[in-house]
């Protein structure tokens, strides 16, 4: 795991920050038992296909595989309990004064741990709109009733799709302009268990560095993100995590 030392200069990097960003990406939820989607073994994409389940295209030429599959992943986050990465950015939000997460994942943890101000990047797990887009916001409840996969849409009939950003669309708007400026404007960006290969969310880190934020980069690999980093702190984050919101702590007495 990062060195004491690292973990030391960090936490007095946090400590008088006034506005700090976390950009999670799947790592975090590793720990979870959520995988990841890149990680050579045991990655997603290592045993299915993207083009097939996370594309318009694919979902139009299988719905009831693609539904399936996000069936499975749905039920699996729901079993899923927030680990000791989720709840120490929990913590370091309750030490610190302005502290919104950013994240990449669908699999609602960081709300699940408690974290108040979140913003989700590529949407949800747990919500569902109508494959043309008009009406969202539906839970799993709103659908109970339905024998037929897909369901319905209540409101138009059209077919229900997961309300998650799949490749080729866009971001929800709102959503990525208010994560855009909190980067472009924060003091500290903490990255926790991203590739840093999908756009726009790669982005962020070298934006908030540009902007003349400090980057802190919390990851097991070496990755893409780290060469936007002004400090690399290896090893899982919940390991590192924990033992930075401690740091934090002892560094405000
Ligand atoms: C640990 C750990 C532990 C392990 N602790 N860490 C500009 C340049 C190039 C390409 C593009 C571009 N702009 C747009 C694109 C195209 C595309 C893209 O980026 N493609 C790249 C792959 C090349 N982007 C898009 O299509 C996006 N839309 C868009 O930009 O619209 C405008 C547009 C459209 C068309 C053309 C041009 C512009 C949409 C992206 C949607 C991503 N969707 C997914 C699926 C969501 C639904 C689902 O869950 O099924 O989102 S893909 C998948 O990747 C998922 C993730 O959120 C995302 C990022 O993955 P993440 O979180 O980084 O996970 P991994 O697995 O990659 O990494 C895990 C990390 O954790 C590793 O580093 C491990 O080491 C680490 N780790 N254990 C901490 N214990």
């Amino acid at each position: 795991m990062a060195m004491q030392d690292d973990i030391a200069a960090a936490a007095r990097r946090l400590a008088p920050a006034t506005s700090v960003v976390v950009l999670t990406g799947a790592g975090v939820s590793r720990e979870s038992g959520i995988p990841t989607f890149r990680d050579v073994q045991t990655g997603l994409w290592a045993r299915y296909d993207p083009a097939q389940l996370a594309t318009r295209g694919g979902f139009l030429r299988d719905p009831q595989l693609v539904w399936a599959w996000y069936d499975y992943r749905r039920r699996m986050v729901e079993a899923a309990e927030p680990n000791a990465g989720h709840h120490a950015i929990v913590t370091l939000a309750r030490l610190l004064p302005a502290v919104t997460v950013v994240t990449q994942n669908v699999d609602g943890l960081h709300q699940a741990a408690g974290s108040l101000r979140v913003l989700e990047l590529h949407g949800s797990l747990r919500r569902f709109k109508c494959l043309g887009g008009g009406h969202d916001g539906f839970t799993a409840a709103d659908f109970a009733g339905q024998a037929e996969t897909p369901p319905h849409c209540p409101a138009c009939g059209d077919l229900l799709r997961p309300d998650v950003v799949w490749f080729g669309e866009m971001l929800p708007e709102e959503v990525l302009a208010e994560a855009t400026a909190l980067c472009g404007a924060c003091d500290l960006l903490l990255v926790v268990g991203t590739s840093g290969v999908v756009y726009p969310a790669a982005g962020l880190p070298g934006l908030a560095r540009r902007a003349g934020a400090y980057v802190i980069d919390v990851n097991p690999q070496r990755d893409e993100i780290a060469g936007d980093a002004d400090l690399f702190l290896q090893g899982p984050g919940g390991e590192v995590l924990p033992a930075l919101a401690e740091a934090v702590r002892r560094t405000l007495g």
